[in-house]
């Protein structure tokens, strides 16, 4: 593999503090234990964790990020967290625009543009989440939609380094659907090609995919072309299931 997979796992707003401690001590003890030096492991608890978590994770290589955060670095933005904040707490990365957000909240192609912008301002990594819904899918749209974010939500002047994506078709999202692999692919493919025309060294950009991926179909997804990691939501929960996708790239 040229590029490092990363194996992320998003907790979603799941997580008290005993027991989002003992899952974080857990997936840290067992890749303390593998001495893995060929993969990265992050975990994105919700942000009342964020700092408790990297304190429980400390020297055991497992990267931390946020769920989101805010494009701008501070003010008068009730309840909203700052890039730079999480970067204090310990954080090396934030997932932006995840499709949760983009239907919850409203975020836009703009928005998540501007989020993962102040992101690598605040010198956390974005994970940008793009992908496309059942209705897109079924209209044949995937591609077109697949451009048009990345177009709308890539930073402006990304490079290889500052930039990690994660396709995620909505409609595989904790459904227990996934595309099959020929589909991971094709899709990968065509986002590493839209890349190309919008930064320099498209080649070393990180693609995870994301969507209902567990221990059992890890290794499949994780062998596609042009996937270099993988986005996991529920299976990110349990400390063996976690670590077996981990184990599986
Ligand atoms: C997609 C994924 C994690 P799950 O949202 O981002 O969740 O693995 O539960 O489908």
């Amino acid at each position: 593999r040229t590029r490092r997979p990363l194996i992320a796992g998003n907790w979603k707003m799941n997580g008290l503090k005993a027991d989002a401690l003992a899952l974080a001590s857990g997936i840290a003890d067992g890749v303390r234990q593998t001495g893995w030096t060929d993969r990265e492991v992050l975990i994105c608890p919700p942000a009342t964790l964020v700092m408790a978590v990297a304190e429980a994770v400390k020297g055991s290589g497992v990267l931390v990020g946020g769920q989101n955060c805010h494009a701008k670095p501070s003010g008068a933005h009730t309840g909203d967290i700052a890039a730079e904040m999480l970067r204090d707490c310990g954080a090396a990365c934030v997932i932006v625009g995840h499709s949760e957000r983009r239907t919850d909240c409203g975020e836009t192609d703009a928005d998540v543009r501007a989020k993962a912008e102040a992101a690598c301002r605040a010198g956390l990594l974005p994970i940008v989440c793009i992908g496309e819904t059942l209705a897109e899918q079924e209209a044949g749209m995937t591609f077109s939609v697949l451009a048009n974010q990345l177009k709308g939500s890539v930073p402006a002047g990304a490079t290889a380094a500052k930039l990690v994506v994660a396709y995620e078709p909505v409609w595989a999202i904790g459904t227990g659907k996934t595309p099959t692999i020929a589909e991971v692919a094709a899709a990968h493919a065509h986002i590493r090609k839209v890349l190309d025309g919008l930064m320099p060294d498209a080649a070393g950009v990180r693609l995870l995919y994301g969507g209902s991926v567990k221990a059992s179909n890890a290794a499949e997804l994780l062998a596609a072309g042009d996937v270099d990691g993988a986005l996991v939501g529920g299976a990110s929960l349990k400390v063996d299931e976690f670590l077996a996708i981990a184990k599986a790239v």
